[in-house]
């Protein structure tokens, strides 16, 4: 008798009608044969072995190189269980019309069959998925990203414990290019596309969209959130977990090397894109980080902003899109003040100033946690580690200051349900537009976001102490348009103000939109930045926040009779605050 993975295995290739199927074992020697395949294909160009050994650049097709929202799908029998933040088809009708799609797709092509764990190999909270997939930079992909091949397989056993997804390239026409998930069975079909969050199924489409609804049903959390550890002088270890939207900053933070190491304040890593938290027993909240690699934002990373990601890169990484020097070395834009003389971009072309950017401002790294120097000792801790600080933040130019504190943990959810932020490049469409971005899951909930608001709600009572909450902006410009805060290492500055205030230390001035520091309660020493800009990073404009009271009522109007009463309590408490303090300042 076959087990139900062999069945769906079966069946897939029924459909799809590939000429092999290899099953994936995660091995070195099978790695070996697939970078072989490649490199043979072009699929993979070589990089240079003696500076950059088993490193490789994949350039994908130009219509292919970031995630397509507009065609991500989530399919559940009712509309309104999607909610209006999410696409939505009925799981009929999106099979009807995908079916075709996979209809001989994988004809004269390998099959690969993936099967992968979510968390740590011996974690009670990780889970299992198995991707189908024709794409042997996939396959290799979900190999540094996540726990794949044997260890799955083992685990697995002869059960049905497990998210399938089914992946074909197709023919990467955008046409023809659909991210179905039907979280109902716990099942994801995706066509069209080879790139990161729309190709490796464990990511995105399971760790999050899939998970969220899991979460949801088993009362605990799956978020689009870094996991890091803040180390005090004592060595005392606080681990915090931070929601940015995509390309906003959650790689460079959960690894940055810290400007205040000569005080003893080191940052260590945990994860930097999601992070699955459940309440334990003794009543903490604890995170795991259910991925094993890091799938990284490559332009703007340079020995400055983030040396331990660049010492990481030098070996066993996958680089997409990004530009290739004379030497055979990957390249991108803010690795170096000038760009070297023989540049190819790319596309492959040579490159030459005028013709935009050498490395698309998505292109990407795809690498192993267990290379970065940071990596925390307890970042595969099968209980997770205990969260003390919810951090959320975005992209704002304006309105937001640098960080504030969240009054407690309802006024925290709302917090979260209300942020904003400008897009990026991580995303096809416009760049630097502003828009709602709750929790940084605008794209990555599975389910009404109205619903997952109650979700966030209801965790808190759960939990003994709940996290406190914080809002950062590292992205606040001066009129001239220029970064207010330097960012990246500085950051700690930040996360050690939170730490100060977990521990009833730091001082903090009460506004209309929460607790924002008193100049001296921020450590500056070393930094050279004027009063007044630091002024302007912390000011809390009430008129400027009144607007944006405004705006997110009707963001939240949109969820009509279905958003939880307690948000709207805090919205009106907002006003509340932000008129009496209007009238005070008149
Ligand atoms: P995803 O992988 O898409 O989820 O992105 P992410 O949130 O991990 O963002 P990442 O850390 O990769 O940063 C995205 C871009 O923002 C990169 O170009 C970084 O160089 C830049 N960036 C990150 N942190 C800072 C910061 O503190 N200040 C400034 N100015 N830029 C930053
Ligand atoms: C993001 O866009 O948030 C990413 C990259 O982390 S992707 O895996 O493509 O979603
Ligand atoms: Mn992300």
């Amino acid at each position: 008798m076959s087990t139900p993975l062999e069945s769906w295995v079966e069946e897939s290739a029924r459909l799809t009608k590939p000429a092999k199927i290899v099953w994936c074992d995660g091995s070195v020697a099978e790695n070996d044969r697939l970078t072989d395949e490649m490199l043979r294909d072009g699929t993979f160009i070589e990089l240079n072995q003696r500076t950059y050994p088993r490193c490789y650049l994949h350039r994908s097709n130009p219509n292919d190189v970031a995630r397509t929202e507009g065609l991500t799908f989530i399919c559940t029998r009712e509309k309104e269980t999607a909610g209006p933040t999410n696409n939505w088809m009925a799981p009929s009708e999106a099979k009807e019309k995908i079916r075709p799609l996979f209809d001989g797709a994988m004809k004269g092509r390998t099959m690969y069959v993936v099967p992968y764990i979510m968390g740590p190999v011996n974690s009670p909270y990780s889970k299992i998925g198995v991707e189908i997939t024709d794409s042997a930079y996939v396959a290799a992909s979900m190999r540094i990203m996540s726990r794949m091949g044997k260890a799955a397989l083992d685990r697995l056993g002869g059960s049905d414990d497990f998210v399938p997804g089914l992946h074909s390239l197709g023919d990467l026409n955008p046409e023809r290019r659909f991210i179905m998930h039907f979280p109902e069975e716990k099942l994801i079909w995706s066509v069209g596309s080879g790139y990161g969050g729309n190709a490796l199924l464990g990511k995105k489409c399971f760790a999050l969209r899939i998970a969220s609804w899991m979460a949801r049903d088993q009362g605990w959390m799956a978020e689009h959130m870094l996991i890091l550890g803040l180390e005090d002088p004592s060595g005392k270890v606080t681990y915090m977990a931070a929601a940015f939207p995509s390309a906003c900053g959650k790689t460079n933070l959960a690894m940055m090397v810290s400007a205040l190491e000569s005080q003893g304040y080191r940052v260590w890593t945990i994860g930097d894109d999601i992070a699955w938290m459940h309440v334990a027993e003794d009543g903490t909240l604890r995170a795991i980080n259910p991925e094993a690699g890091f799938f990284g934002v490559a332009p703007g990373t340079n020995a400055k902003t983030n040396p331990n990601v660049m010492a990481a890169l030098r070996h066993d990484t996958i680089f997409t899109n990004v530009g290739l020097t004379q030497s055979g070395e990957p390249w991108w834009e803010g690795m170096d003040p000038e760009p070297p003389a023989g540049l190819i971009d790319w596309n492959g072309r040579q490159w030459s100033a005028p013709n935009g950017a050498a490395a698309h401002p998505n292109s990407r790294y795809t690498v192993p946690a267990s290379h970065s120097p940071s990596l925390s000792s307890r970042w595969e801790d099968p209980a997770g580690v205990p969260i003390s600080a919810l951090i959320f933040g975005g992209r704002r130019a304006r309105l937001a200051p640098l960080v504030y504190e969240a009054r407690d943990w309802q006024h925290g959810v709302f917090v979260g349900a209300t942020m904003a932020s400008e897009t990026t490049a991580a995303a096809t469409g416009a760049v630097g537009v502003s828009r709602r971005d709750p929790m940084a899951m605008l794209p990555f909930c599975g389910y009404n976001m109205a619903d997952y608001f109650g979700h966030w709600l209801a965790m808190g009572p759960k939990l003994k102490n709940p996290p406190k909450v914080f809002h950062v902006n590292w992205f606040r410009r001066s009129a001239d348009g220029k970064f207010l805060w330097p960012g990246y290492g500085e950051n700690v500055r930040v996360l050690k103000w939170m730490l100060d205030r977990i521990e009833g230390r730091a001082g903090a001035n009460d506004t209309p939109i929460g607790c924002v520091p008193t100049p001296n309660s921020l450590t500056l020493d070393g930094l050279s930045i004027s009063r007044d800009t630091l002024a302007e990073l912390l000011a809390v404009n009430s008129s400027d926040w009144s607007e944006e009271e405004q705006a997110v009522g009707q963001f939240f109007n949109k969820f009509d009779g279905r958003l939880p009463a307690p948000l709207r309590q805090e919205h009106a408490s907002l006003g509340g605050r932000l008129s009496r303090s209007s009238v005070a300042t008149k």
